[in-house]
């Protein structure tokens, strides 16, 4: 199963490879890896309509489609080749959505500590869920469910006061009008036929369209634009169309050099990336839509590490569910979004509103700090051997060191401080095994102002 998925990811970086830049450099023999080089991102984003983005710190994906009924790679299973697309399509017949409860994925969404939710109305696959005038493929006309079932879940979110992302798949493969078929297959070059082209863009334009006049999105998440060069696909016009009347609308970066946000996926950042706004998409178990044979599920420590690692890094979580054909969702992902959703709750302090920490060098693990940065939270994974956690480096006054969520406050002790210099000396923070969380302990350090990190390298002893 493992050998499978890895094989099948390999094949799709096949088809990525061309556009996607690895970005080592080395420096005097360090190798650092640039960030996601291909995603090249606006320099000009409006900051305030970025607020809500950067403040909402977790979001939930849903790959929700045709795949869901026999549990295969979304699209993928038959661009690659694994069977048919006839085949594929048959699955048409098995997706009835007769569970379907939108309100009630909105709770869950709402209940997990996601502040946004982005929705896949259109995977590579070119199979619609709402009820487009445009191609041959949706949930109402063609499957069984014979209803819009994007409609419903937009309404139950923006009542549960969720933002609303769509994601819309710029390649259609099922599509006569577009050029790639399968792995082997191409139907055409753009040069060679640059008026069925320009209908596959009235057709792509024409459903995005349709979705920015029924649901008003906060964010557009494209996908599949390494297909195409941004000019074949005209971005920038895609931009200006999606933007019009709806200014603040925000757009992740896979419209090719026009995204407000870098998309890394799966690979947690090992270093901050450099973009001001990010978000990391990162699926439960290895599959983005439901495949029932994918047991290979994150523990719900995993999750929280990974969600602890992205914040600290300044970034959002969007983290994935695949619900199955009937509309139902998997109890393990319930189960791992309400987990997360309870651990956010106790620590809604140290998460929401928060900016990216201070380096590992000051404390051994992630930070975030709050919004005035007179508050520094310490995420705490490991049980400390001698029961004390180590805070160096840090020049102001700490008036309080508190656990968040539990109250406790907590005695420190200095060493290492000189009166007469400025070297700021190594604190001593006593955190009580009665305190400790079943996945983080975050202690808050209340500063005398806005924190000040020493960074100089001291002299000689000149005085004593
Ligand atoms: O090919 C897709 C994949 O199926 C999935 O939708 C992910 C989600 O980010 N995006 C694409 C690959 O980058």
């Amino acid at each position: 199963m493992i050998v499978f998925r890895i094989l099948e990811t390999k094949n799709k970086m096949k088809h990525k490879f061309s556009s996607l830049l690895l970005g080592f450099m080395c420096f005097s023999g360090t190798i650092v890896k640039s960030q996601d080089t291909t995603a090249k991102i606006l320099k000009d984003t409006d900051h305030e309509k970025m607020v809500w983005f950067k403040e909402a710190k977790l979001g939930i994906f849903i790959h929700w489609g045709l795949y869901a009924v026999d549990g295969i790679s979304e699209s993928w299973s038959f661009y690659n080749e694994y069977l048919s697309h006839e085949d594929y399509l048959k699955q048409l017949s098995g997706f009835t959505a007769a569970n379907f409860k939108p309100k009630e994925w909105a709770k869950l969404i709402k209940d997990s500590g996601a502040k946004y939710s982005v929705i896949t109305s259109k995977h590579h696959d070119g199979f619609a869920l709402w009820n487009t005038n445009y191609g041959h493929l949706n949930a109402v006309s063609h499957a069984a469910a014979k209803k819009d079932v994007l409609s419903p879940l937009i309404d139950a979110l923006k009542e549960k006061e969720l933002k609303v992302g769509i994601y819309f798949s710029l390649p259609d493969w099922s599509s006569d009008l577009y050029t790639h078929f399968t792995t082997s297959k191409r139907r055409y070059a753009i040069e060679q036929d640059p008026q069925r082209w320009q209908q596959y863009l009235n057709y792509m334009n024409g459903q995005l369209l349709e979705l920015k006049n029924n649901y008003t999105p906060d964010l557009w998440w494209f996908d599949g634009d390494w297909e195409h060069p941004p000019e074949a696909w005209e971005s920038t016009k895609i931009r200006t169309s999606l933007l019009k009347g709806a200014p603040n609308t925000i757009i992740n970066s896979r419209l090719t050099g026009q995204g407000d946000y870098q998309t890394p996926e799966i690979g947690v950042p090992v270093y901050r990336p450099e973009a001001k706004y990010w978000e990391l998409c990162m699926t439960l178990n290895d599959s983005w839509g439901y495949q029932q044979t994918d047991n290979n599920y994150k523990t719900s420590q995993q999750v929280i590490d990974i969600f602890v690692d992205c914040i600290s890094k300044g970034g959002n979580l969007l983290l994935d569910i695949g619900p199955k054909a009937d509309g139902s969702i998997d109890p393990i992902q319930k189960e791992r979004l309400l987990e997360l959703g309870s651990w956010i709750r106790k620590h809604h302090k140290a998460v929401y509103e928060t900016e990216k920490g201070i380096p590992y060098e000051h404390f051994y693990g992630p930070t975030t700090l709050s919004k005035d940065k007179q508050t520094l939270f310490l995420f705490v994974r490991d049980i400390p051997k001698d029961g004390k956690i180590v805070v160096k480096g840090i020049s102001n006054t700490i008036h309080r060191a508190y656990v968040v969520g539990n109250g406790s406050i907590l005695s420190q002790n200095k060493i290492a401080k000189l009166y007469w210099n400025k070297y700021p000396g190594i604190s001593y923070i006593d955190l009580p095994k009665e305190t400790i969380d079943t996945y983080y302990t975050v202690v808050a350090l209340v500063l005398d102002g806005p924190i000040e990190l020493y960074s100089e390298l001291n002299g000689a002893v000149e005085q004593n």
